[in-house]
């Protein structure tokens, strides 16, 4: 059953094809066993709330998109006010050709094929946020759920771990299950508003490591970037895959089997 969910042979992904943003290390397991690498991630997120693959990200490809970062920064803080980078604000970048490879597309969808979804290149939307100074503050401890039924992490800039303001990314992991009831949807969100309630539910944090790559299903796991000193810089990327929502609003009723 999970053999039969993995989509297609390799020839995607055959040496001369590998996508140049991944790191070498992968090549090997990617081509050698590539359901067993899908399987390895849904397991840890099925489990532990995220997976991480550490050290993904090509360090020439992590160098180009710590540029692009410099690059967009001003754009991120034109008048004074700090914005999320979305769609033309990242067009023809490094984030753009990671989110829209075939390569990610295809392991989006082989992760959540247990879940009857199939999320296509329109659902599918990169935001960079860059934080830094008193204007970078607006979007810390803002818990949310993303509407999403994958979010990709990609950290690109990172304060060192281990200060108490080091920008710690704090997840409630699948404290829900994927749902187009919209009146629970608002339910849970008015429930997770209430700090006694989050304390009884497990949460932790982890310092995100730029060349990692980070998948949770946002839809279901309550989280955020916790607090940030506002001397330093944190840049994320977060790569958003379709969500129970969206396809309601497109007309596709889904029954998700877990
Ligand atoms: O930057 C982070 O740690 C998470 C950002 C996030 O959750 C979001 O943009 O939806
Ligand atoms: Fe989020």
């Amino acid at each position: 059953m999970e053999q039969a969910s993995i989509s297609q042979p390799l020839n995607l992904l055959r040496t001369d094809t590998m996508e140049r943003f991944i790191n070498d290390c992968y090549h090997e397991e990617i081509r050698s066993d590539y359901a067993g690498f899908v399987r390895r991630i849904r397991v840890s997120i099925d489990e532990t709330g995220m997976a991480t693959l550490d050290g993904f990200i090509h360090p020439n490809f992590l160098a180009e998109l710590r540029s692009t970062v410099d690059r967009l920064r001003p754009v991120c803080y034109q008048g004074g006010k700090r914005k999320s980078l979305i769609g033309a604000d990242l067009k023809d970048t490094g984030f753009c050709e990671i989110t829209f490879s075939d390569f990610l597309i295809r392991l989006a969808n082989d992760i959540l094929a247990p879940f009857n979804v199939k999320v296509e290149a329109s659902d599918i939307h990169p935001a960079m946020s860059i934080l830094i100074g008193e204007e970078g503050q607006d979007t810390l401890q803002h818990w949310h759920f993303d509407a999403t039924y994958l979010s990709v992490a990609m950290p690109v800039v990172m304060p060192p771990p281990g200060g108490e303001r080091d920008g710690k990314f704090r997840i409630w992991p699948n404290v829900r299950r994927f749902s187009q009831n919209q009146w629970l949807n608002r339910l849970y969100w008015n429930l997770a508003k209430f700090a006694f309630l989050r304390r009884m539910v497990r949460s932790y944090t982890i310092n995100f490591t730029p060349g990692n790559l980070y998948f949770f299903y946002g839809f279901r796991s309550y989280h955020g970037p916790d607090e940030l000193d506002p001397n330093l810089l944190r840049a994320n990327c977060l790569i958003n895959f379709g969500g129970p929502l969206f396809d309601l609003q497109k007309g596709k009723i889904i029954r998700y089997p877990k």
